[in-house]
């Protein structure tokens, strides 16, 4: 957990998160300030020294074309995740318990849709257009987070995706704070920051339920219940099967595989869900002395392919929900261009007087 709210040695384990952030944002100030020895600068040689020094590629930097494919795949799918994964949550807005739950809620899926720009902001210095990539997603190209074809059945829920799914989020995302591609690591700096919150709201949600009537009490543990695998799920197939870890390691786009992040994560709840009092729906969850870590039943990962590939339960709900909000939202985009167009002839206009 982040912060000290919880009367609990749990709490530990997350704020180390936030302090990892932290320390990920004075290493990558430092990177910025030291200098390769330029002996040699042939453009793939000056990529692999960046990577090896564990410098930031930046976008005037050459790079190898499946570098930058890779990176814009992944910041794409990042960031359609953001946005479709305002849905869930957003299904609450109007449902939510009091006046503060719903102000808390607002805001927090506004920053989820503000993450979604930092990453499409990211991936177009890598040279596509955001309106490309909204196509990709529009269209089936693109892919987005398994997670968020699940539905959200009760107030709990938003919970439990606050703790479970933002939790999850952060354990994959705070290593990325180290990414090698600069804007891409710099974008995840802020975002994590502002992702502690949600996970704390989440679980302040479930801590209040928990404490509460026992129907309110059993809506909690439900929610936990059905949110748990989906929420292992999100750290992608396991490493046997990952087509992509091995290089994205090598480039230092990724940190650790898929394995290590669940992993990760699972030690991380096990704790928390003392806190809370509520069970995690694995009867074979144990702590193992030898490995320093519990053991767990992993998700169904056939299941997982299924929801990837378009059959989840809420999958077609999400994109119809997307594709109208994208038209609903074409005057928005044509009021835009039109202001900056006019702002752009003014400025042109001030500048010929001026000269
Ligand atoms: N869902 O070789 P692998 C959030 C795909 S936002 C869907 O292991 P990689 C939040 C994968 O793309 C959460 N697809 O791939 C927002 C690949 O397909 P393609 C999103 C998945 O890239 C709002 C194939 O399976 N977070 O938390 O090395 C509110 C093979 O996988 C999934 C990010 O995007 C999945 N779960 O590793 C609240 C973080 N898993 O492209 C919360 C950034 C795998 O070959 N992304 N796939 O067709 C990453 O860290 C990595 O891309 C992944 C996958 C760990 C997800």
């Amino acid at each position: 957990m982040y912060g000290n709210d919880f009367p609990t040695d749990a709490a530990s384990s997350g704020g180390e998160l936030l302090e990892q952030v932290a320390a990920a944002e004075a290493a990558l100030r430092e990177a910025a300030e030291r200098t390769l020895d330029s002996a040699d600068n042939a453009e793939t040689d000056y990529f692999e020294r960046i990577i090896a020094a564990d410098q930031k590629i930046e976008p005037r930097d050459a790079m190898p074309e499946a570098y930058r494919r890779t990176l814009i795949r992944q910041i794409a799918q990042h960031a359609h995740s953001e946005i479709i994964g305002m849905q869930p949550e957003g299904n609450w807005i109007t449902r939510a318990p009091s006046l503060k739950r719903k102000a808390i809620l607002l805001a927090k899926v506004q920053d989820e849709a503000g993450h979604g720009l930092y990453l499409y902001a990211a991936a177009e210095t890598l040279g596509v257009s955001r309106d490309e990539l909204v196509e990709k997603l529009l269209s089936g190209k693109q892919k987005y987070s398994s997670i968020f074809n699940y539905p959200t059945l009760t107030w709990a829920d938003v919970g439990a995706i606050g703790w479970l799914v933002d939790g999850a989020a952060i354990v994959n995302q705070v290593p990325l704070c180290r990414s090698s591609y600069g804007p891409y690591a710099r974008a995840m700096i802020r975002i994590c920051k502002e992702e502690s919150f949600h996970q704390r709201q989440g679980f302040e949600i479930l801590y209040t339920l928990a404490r509460g009537t026992p129907a309110q009490r059993e809506m909690a543990q439900d929610a936990v219940n059905r949110w748990w695998y989906p929420s292992l799920a999100m750290f992608g197939p396991p490493d046997s099967a990952s087509v992509h870890t091995a290089q994205s390691m090598a480039w230092k786009i990724k940190r650790f595989t898929n394995d290590e992040l669940r992993q990760r994560f699972v030690d991380m709840c096990v704790e928390q869900a003392k806190v809370l009092g509520l069970t995690l729906p694995d009867p074979n969850l144990r702590w193992n002395p030898e490995r320093g870590s519990y053991d767990f039943t992993p998700p169904d990962y056939d299941e997982l392919m299924r929801v990837i590939s378009g059959h989840g339960p809420c999958n077609q709900q999400r994109m119809a929900r997307r594709r109208a909000a994208h038209i609903e939202g074409e005057w928005v985009r044509q009021a835009a261009s039109a202001y900056a167009a006019k702002q752009q002839q003014r400025q042109r206009q001030q500048e010929a007087v001026a000269a």
